[in-house]
């Protein structure tokens, strides 16, 4: 008898394992992510720092940016496609605006008509800098989601102009990117 007992107990060894097992990837899935953040860090020859906070409501994807090191006035401030900040001195790894549905157009997006036509769904207007190089900006995102299966911007990358975000076609002529960050899952707050 003793080694099909050996055996019953490797058997419910396993039994148990795999019971085990289910409940564990259901824990690890259940939890939805509702905050993101992206640490800004500046190109070669910029002092762009700062931090953008991405936050699933209701309403929308809220977006609170503050950065400081810009010189003063507008930047186009945009999510692009890749979260790829290898290039520190260009930012050219990150490629362009984000623009899961294709449109093909570029707009300015404002507090005021968020979402209003059309438009790359990485488009979030302009930081406006003051004086002293800092800017603080509050806006809610449309059409895109954190890690939900709606236009995902969690493993993409925020970035900040040199120039202001004209609204012109493709890419609101904003000149260089003195900033970028990687938009990564953060601990919900
Ligand atoms: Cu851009």
């Amino acid at each position: 008898m003793r080694i099909p007992s050996a055996l019953s107990v490797l058997l419910a060894f396993c039994a148990l394992h795999l019971l085990g097992a289910p409940h564990g990837l259901a824990a690890a899935e259940a939890a939805p992510v509702t905050a993101a953040i992206a640490v800004i860090q500046p190109t070669t020859g910029n002092e762009t720092a700062g931090i953008v906070t991405f936050t699933a409501t209701d309403g929308g994807v809220k977006v609170t940016a503050d950065v400081s090191g810009l010189a003063p006035g507008k930047h186009g401030f945009h999510i692009h496609e890749f979260g790829d900040i290898s290039d520190s001195a260009k930012a050219m790894n990150t490629g362009g605006h984000y623009d899961p549905e294709g449109t093909h157009r570029h707009a300015l997006v404002d507090a005021d008509q968020p979402g209003s036509m059309p438009h790359h769904a990485g488009d979030m207007g302009n930081l406006v800098a003051d004086s002293a190089g800092k800017a603080h900006l509050e806006i809610m995102l449309q059409g895109v989601s954190l890690m939900g299966p709606a236009n995902p911007i969690v493993g993409r990358a925020v970035i900040i102009h040199a120039k202001s975000d004209d609204g012109g076609q493709p890419v609101g002529n904003a000149g260089g990117r003195v900033g970028q960050g990687v938009i990564g899952i953060a601990k919900a707050k």
